[in-house]
């Protein structure tokens, strides 16, 4: 063992015995134990604070320093740590070991976020929702940074600071927070109609998703796959959510913002603490080489997707996610993502927003970081060797040892070398590329408008309900008839029926002409064909003194049993008691939740509410209704929903029989929403 590795080895030692005797001390950043915290040092006790107390002087200095800029986009986000388990061996298609050995499972470190708001905005806004992977592999990290939608607003980077200038709030009033419900963004909507199909999404339910674990992912763009003979496939990423993709309706996202604006990091953390782990499946859609014209359209245009139905999705795996971050800024914010970060078997293709991409991401983090070092925080550090001739900046962390940091040398052996392919070097795909300089767009890239009309065509009644008063509200909260008028007449050329609806609404003149000769539907871009479960719905359960004890075990642990997390709601914590004795803990009143926190109310009652009890409980149960949650009532809590006319409606479970009743209300629950009501006075 040289010199400097018994020196190394032996800081090591010293470090690891202090850090045990004196576990729990508080010290200096220098390491020096600090006997005084909350007194500053001073001249006399009423005297002035002494500039010798370094103690006092470094922690106030680090306080100063302590915020780092937030995401120009994607700033207020979530994350937790998991892993990603092969069903299948890819290697016909691409050379990239994790996707090649079953055998071994990757680390994964994923990160959630809105677009448009800042860091403390609401979660439940209507946005894009970023949905960004870390695969630590055993040959370096690759990055799936994606969203929740599969297409993009425009299809060339250069724009993207307009975009998101557009968005954004308005700069003399600083107006709007994490909202697109303002003029300048429809402006650009209107003026910029490559963003048609994207904006139909965004104004869908899927811009509102009830939780981060029901939420489908998608890598946007075209990628390759090379396999190790260095064939390539074009190749589109997708996350399939295990429990099924489902949304929020938009008043009760509104009313989320303002009961719990931290509500989907709270669904994550509470959801990965009880063991209900969340799960994605990977797919890929893959398209040969020699079929890249064979559609009608671009296939590297990022303003379309491959339908499903033409180009189906493979699984070839499974994320889980079974931890939640231990310090939020550490993971969490200092997490620096980057779609150019991939691994040898996965390529780029020419999609110009991703080759965009591919710088904007390491000049953004050089912004946030203060240094290009951001690499070396533990979040960010590779699970494999890594090792370089980069030196020096700002942080660096490794103690580069040696004399040489060049290569080619002769001092050092020419170590680092570079690896061959046999070895594991990443060679670039080979594509050939014949062009003339020019800044133009391809003829195919020019039709925005024949996909928006698939994704319409492709909604239920109820989803084109939802998209119909999404575009209203949003329309509706224009100062600028001009642009109001503009974007119905954009959307015309989607749909006449939706752009006359909206017209209609937002008293704007009907539109003259337009409509669509597109009447292809793809039925896999309807939330309402996805997975349906009862697993981790969260049910509020009204109760009151005088409740029957057996009963209501008996539904609470069939509830249970199919998946469900009932909660008890009442007037006060506590213990509330059964006629035959038993006892319940009350885990929310009536002021500390909300119908909006829960899946489904389940009304129990007791044997003697007061009026206030009363009105509250019927206040949960109206409001659940009102957005189409399912709701159960036994005992007492039959004769709620026979007052309020409930009974009988869609969702609307009661019985006598406890098991029964549980049986046909857990399915209810599964269901999600029940759109067949009259409800008359609620805008969803
Ligand atoms: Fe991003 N994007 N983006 N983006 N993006 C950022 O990088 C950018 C785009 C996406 O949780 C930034 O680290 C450009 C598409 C996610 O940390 C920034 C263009 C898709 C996240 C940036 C796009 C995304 C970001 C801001 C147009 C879906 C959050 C902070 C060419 C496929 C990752 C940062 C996280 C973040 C640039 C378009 C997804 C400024 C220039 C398309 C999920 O670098």
């Amino acid at each position: 063992m040289s010199d400097e590795h018994q020196k190394q080895n032996k800081k090591e030692e010293q470090l690891e015995k202090h850090s045990t005797k004196d576990e729990g001390k508080m010290t200096t950043n220098q390491g020096q134990k600090v006997s005084e915290d909350e007194f500053s040092l001073k001249a006399g006790e009423r005297g002035p604070t002494l500039m010798e107390d370094f103690h006092f002087r470094e922690k106030m200095t680090h306080f100063d320093h302590e915020r780092i800029p937030e995401r120009a986009v994607h700033a207020r986000g979530f994350s937790a740590h998991g892993e990603f388990q092969l069903y299948e061996s890819m290697e016909d298609y691409t050379d990239a070991d994790f996707l090649k050995d079953t055998s071994k499972t990757t680390p994964v470190f994923v990160r959630f976020s809105t677009v448009a708001g800042s860091k403390g905005s609401s979660e439940t806004v209507r946005d894009v929702r970023g949905f960004a992977t870390k695969f630590y592999t055993d040959e370096g990290n690759f990055d799936l940074v994606g969203n929740n939608i599969p297409v993009f607003f425009i299809q060339d980077a250069i724009k993207f600071p307009d975009l998101v200038h557009a968005v954004k709030p308005e700069p003399h009033t600083g107006m709007p927070q994490g909202a697109s419900a303002h003029d300048t963004f429809w402006d650009f909507v209107a003026n910029n109609q490559e963003s048609a199909h994207m904006v139909m999404w965004a104004m869908s339910d899927r811009a509102i998703p009830r939780s981060f674990r029901m939420m489908e992912g998608f890598g946007v763009h075209t990628f390759r796959l090379v396999n190790a003979k260095g064939e390539a496939h074009f190749v589109k990423f997708h996350w399939k959510p295990v429990l099924g993709t489902h949304s929020l309706v938009w008043d009760e996202a509104q009313k989320l913002s303002g009961k719990d604006a931290d509500f989907h990091r709270g669904d994550l953390i509470e959801a990965i603490d009880n063991g209900n782990y969340p799960e994605y499946e990977l797919g890929v859609q893959i398209i040969k080489e020699e079929d890249e014209f064979m559609f009608d359209f671009d296939i590297l245009d990022p303003t379309k997707v491959w339908p499903e139905e033409d180009v189906p999705v493979k699984k070839i795996g499974k994320m889980t996610l079974t931890r939640n971050v231990d310090n939020v800024f550490a993971e969490n914010e200092q997490v620096a993502f980057h779609p150019g970060n991939v691994v040898k078997g996965i390529d780029f293709s020419n999609d110009p927003l991703l080759q965009g991409r591919l710088f904007s991401y390491t000049d953004t983090q050089i912004n946030r970081f203060g240094s290009a070092n951001f690499h070396e925080v533990p979040i960010n550090k590779p699970v494999c060797p890594f090792h370089n001739n980069q030196r020096d900046g700002f942080m660096r962390q490794t103690i580069s040892k040696g004399q040489v940091s060049y290569h080619k040398n002769s001092l050092a052996d020419n170590q680092p070398e570079p690896a061959t392919e046999e070895e594991g070097g990443y060679v670039h795909y080979q594509e050939k590329v014949d062009g003339r300089k020019i800044q133009a767009r391809s003829e195919s890239f020019k039709d925005h408008f024949s996909q928006a009309t698939l994704f319409w065509n492709s909604m239920s009644d109820v989803e084109k309900d939802h998209i119909t008063n999404a575009f209203s509200f949003e329309l509706g909260k224009l100062e600028s008839g001009s642009v109001q008028q503009q974007v119905i007449d954009m959307f015309a050329n989607v749909s006449l029926d939706l752009a006359t609806a909206v017209a209609e609404n937002i008293g704007a003149r009907a539109p003259q002409s337009g409509g669509s000769d597109v009447t292809k539907s793809s039925p896999a871009l309807s939330q309402e064909n996805m997975t349906y479960k009862p697993d981790t719905r969260k049910v509020g359960v009204i109760v009151d003194d005088g409740f029957k004890g057996e009963d209501l075990m008996t539904v609470i642990n069939e509830l249970k049993a199919q998946g469900i997390q009932p909660e008890l709601i009442s007037d006060k914590l506590g213990v509330k008691k059964a006629v035959d004795g038993a006892e319940a803990e009350i885990d929310h009143t009536f002021l500390t939740s909300e119908s909006v926190l829960f899946d489904a109310i389940y009304a129990v009652g007791g044997d003697n509410e007061s009026k206030d009890f009363y009105k509250a409980a019927n206040y949960f149960i109206n409001e659940a209704f009102s957005h189409f949650k399912p709701i159960g009532a036994t005992h007492e809590g039959v004769t709620w929903l026979q007052n309020n006319n409930l009974t009988g409606s869609a969702g609307v479970v009661t019985g006598d029989d406890m098991q029964a009743f549980a049986k046909e209300f857990a399915e209810a629950v599964a269901a999600h929403r029940h759109w067949d009501r009259e409800i008359v006075y609620q805008v969803v």
